[in-house]
């Protein structure tokens, strides 16, 4: 339980408040640091697994193919430890829809399962598709396939069943449509119904006009679920990914309590601003340390680095909760 301190409180009304800071080691990863040769590393998922701080990164090999590959530190910021080869990757022969790689995990220790439920995207011959493996030691995977058909991608499960059944984010997407986040529910991980949008893309000129997607997985407080999302905003010179926040229900997640209009989060440093995709900050996952509140958000740089940044837990809730209740005005 974190009794809160917002340290944004008396924050200079003349500029934004800075909720994320980043780490002075940023990037924190390069394709260097693999004991094997890779172009990039980037887009990883954060959990805490004995005690350590464990990613699962996207890595692109100069085939164009993206495989997982897991690191591990106790500080969460250096010394970090590789597998010595792909940690998971594609397996055209067996999983057919794998058969241009593996891309984007998102991690969600599932406490009925005692199992970690990795959510990833399968580029497959029809498109991208959300596919699930749980694991219990980051060794073994058990794959257990496609659960959602292209195009679809940035999923996470929230890490329990609520109301009966397992609950996924994802984003899936029709040509010629705004790319919205949605909901679907499973009594078993298998079988999947209830489809809703839980949030919609804007409109126009707004920052998260058009295209969303999940970024991290659900994380849950006493306020809610908070909800770290992206936004793409296209541009004369190309789309532009930022983050916002949106807070859900705790035992409805279908309910939208806040949502932030503005971005709180997007590239600045030239490592977010130049590399395969300029103008990208790419998380698929944050840590929460219960005991001093402080959210350490892992992300991917202009689709090349891997980089942290960190906030109070405190002054996220702040921030989300002084944001405006969705309505039909400010959803445009
Ligand atoms: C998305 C995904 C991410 C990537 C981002 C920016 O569609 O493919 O892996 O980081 O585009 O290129």
């Amino acid at each position: 339980m974190i009794t809160c301190k917002p340290t944004l409180l008396n924050s200079n009304d003349k500029s934004y408040p800075e909720l994320f800071k980043r780490n002075p080691n940023n990037p924190l990863i390069t394709a260097k640091d693999l004991p094997y040769p890779a172009h990039t590393i980037f887009n990883p998922a954060a959990t805490i697994f004995n005690g350590s701080t464990l990613l699962l990164s996207r890595v692109e090999d100069r085939k164009g193919f993206s495989h997982l590959a897991k690191s591990i530190s106790k500080d969460g910021v250096s010394n970090w430890i590789f597998d010595k080869g792909p940690t998971i990757q594609g397996e055209p022969s067996i999983h057919p829809e794998e058969r241009w790689g593996i891309e984007d995990p998102r991690i969600t220790w599932m406490s009925n399962l005692e199992k970690w439920a990795v959510t990833y995207t399968s580029f497959s011959r029809a498109g991208p598709l959300v596919s699930l493996a749980l694991t219990s030691d980051f060794v073994n995977f058990e794959k257990q396939g496609p659960i959602m058909p292209p195009d679809d991608k940035d999923s996470a499960l929230f890490p329990r069943k609520i109301n009966g059944n397992y609950i996924l984010i994802h984003r899936p997407v029709s040509p010629g449509h705004k790319a919205h986040i949605w909901t679907s529910s499973s009594p078993d991980l298998k079988s999947w119904g209830d489809h809703h949008i839980l949030l919609n893309a804007r409109e126009g000129g707004c920052w998260d006009a058009n295209k969303i997607g999940l970024s991290a997985q659900p994380l849950e407080t006493d306020a809610g679920w908070l909800i770290l999302y992206h936004g793409v905003k296209t541009t004369a010179a190309g789309a532009i990914y930022r983050l916002g926040l949106a807070l859900l229900d705790l035992e409805d997640p279908s309910i939208v309590l806040k949502r932030s209009n503005e971005w709180i989060f997007g590239p600045e440093e030239p490592y977010e601003k130049f590399g395969d995709v300029a103008d990208v900050v790419f998380p698929c996952g944050w840590i929460l340390d219960e005991n001093t509140g402080i959210v350490n958000m892992y992300y991917g740089g202009a689709d090349s680095c891997i980089c942290l940044a960190t906030a109070n837990l405190c002054d996220l809730l702040q921030y989300i909760e002084h944001c405006p209740e969705p309505s039909e005005d400010n959803l445009r």
